[in-house]
């Protein structure tokens, strides 16, 4: 297996969790060519049911959502908790401009998800991680130049003081830290310097609790080239195996576009983690039952993940997931676009996963703006198919290919519209989800 998991977007600081058959990621996303951690604003889902084939979810927050921040979206979390997915995760707040940790929720593991504050009593609450152990919730994160835990309330929304642990007489650590348990033992995973020096390296500390005392166990990914600078990740079993996952600058060369990493783990005997090579720069794709990646921009959820409705509304129930899908496609520029977000500028395979009565005529376009405002300077959409048939599938849902269309790095709108009035009487396409092939 190629230690390199993804190459088409730049993401970083991946907590993995398995929820389901389904093995899920939840990264911290980095803007591109940006050269700065502070430009980072959103973050990404992803999962996959065997390792290979892998799903991007697309955008699953955005600092936009989140009324108390200002900026700085750096790592996060997620986890179910009584029913309901959630995300922790940690930006600049607004009034204090301090490193908070913020909350927020979903229906279904794959988001999008929707901002709840902070969560109270967490003092510059950085790279925060929720762990649940059987029916109590902790939070660990990284907190000016230490490693703190405590237990949450069964709300997630406070912090019980009283729990609050210090652990920096045991570890080393300061941000990105990770429980998990194996072994009957609590682990947690942190990446740290070695007398100040950069690159920083993965470590590993033990605890019989979650609030510890922690003894360190040391360093399981060391130096390596094409790191970047930062190292920061998570351990999960999965389908009766471990997997480690972290983030490199293998792709870009440089320590802020950032590219997802996935390991085999291992124990020894000893309790300690087996120290882990990342393999040789190998594109995933290049390397035969190696990873590859789409995306899939779930129609439904569009307006929560940086896409938007025209004249459309979401029914629910059925669709891919049952999640629901777009319908009342019935007017002239009425449909639904969804938000692509692209690391290495390249071409896609774009595909609509539809149902319909009768044939239908629909246009799609891929741009960076919605719509053609009057400016002169403001480059139009681009046309992936003027006038496609979308033949009548007799109620039934299908996948259709659409074109291909060349991306260039940044964010992108993928519009699917009604390109005439239906008659009275006459029912539009409902459509399920957009999906993203990366070419070449
Ligand atoms: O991704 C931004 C920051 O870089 C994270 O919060 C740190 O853990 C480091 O990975």
């Amino acid at each position: 297996m190629s230690s390199l998991l993804t190459n088409h977007i730049f993401a970083a600081d991946p907590s993995a969790h398995v929820f389901g058959d389904r093995l899920y990621l939840y990264v911290s996303y980095d803007e591109p060519y940006t050269n700065s951690y502070d430009t980072m604003s959103c973050y990404h889902a992803l999962s996959t049911s065997d390792l290979v084939n892998w799903v991007d979810h697309g955008r699953i927050l955005h600092l936009d959502q989140v009324n108390w921040a200002i900026s700085h979206m750096w790592a996060i979390d997620a986890n179910y908790w009584q029913g309901k997915y959630y995300l922790v995760f940690c930006a600049i707040e607004r009034e204090s401009s301090t490193f908070k940790t913020g909350l927020a929720v979903s229906d279904r593991p794959e988001g999008p998800f929707t901002n709840l504050g902070t969560i109270h009593g967490v003092e510059w609450g950085q790279d925060p991680s929720l762990f649940i152990d059987g029916d109590t919730p902790y939070l660990v994160w990284g907190g000016r130049g230490a490693i703190l835990i405590g237990e949450l309330n069964a709300d997630l929304k406070s912090i019980k003081p009283q729990t609050i642990r210090n652990l920096s007489d045991q570890i080393g650590g300061y941000e990105g830290p990770f429980l998990h348990k194996a072994n009957d033992k609590y682990y947690l995973t942190y990446p740290a310097l070695d007398n100040e020096k950069w690159p920083q390296r993965m470590c590993h500390a033990v605890a019989e609790t979650p609030l510890g005392p922690y003894r360190d166990l040391g360093v399981y990914i060391d130096e390596y080239p094409g790191n970047s600078g930062t190292i920061h990740g998570s351990v999960v079993e999965f389908n009766g195996e471990w997997f480690a996952f972290y983030h490199s600058g293998w792709v870009s060369g440089t320590q802020t576009a950032r590219s997802l990493m996935m390991d085999r783990l291992s124990y020894a005997s000893d309790g300690r983690i087996k120290p882990i090579i990342p393999a040789e720069s190998i594109i995933a794709r290049e390397v035969p039952g190696s990873t590859h990646v789409v995306v899939c921009l779930d129609a439904a959820a569009a307006e929560g993940a940086g896409g938007r409705l025209f004249g459309t509304r979401v029914a629910n129930g059925h669709g891919s997931s049952g999640h629901g899908y777009v319908t009342g496609l019935v007017k002239q520029e009425y449909g639904v676009s969804v938000l692509l977000q692209v690391g290495l500028p390249r071409e896609y395979e774009i595909w609509v996963r539809y149902r319909s009565t009768q044939d239908h005529v629909a246009r799609v376009v891929a741009g960076r703006h919605l719509f053609y405002d009057g400016n002169q300077n403001q480059s139009y959409d681009q046309y992936i198919n003027r006038g496609t048939v979308f033949p009548n599938t007799q109620g039934n849902w299908v996948e259709m290919r659409i074109g291909t269309h060349f991306f260039e790095f940044g964010d992108h709108q993928i519009r699917l519209s009604n390109s005439h009035n239906l008659s009275a009487g006459q029912a539009g396409i409902d459509v399920d989800f957009f999906k993203l092939i990366p070419l070449g």
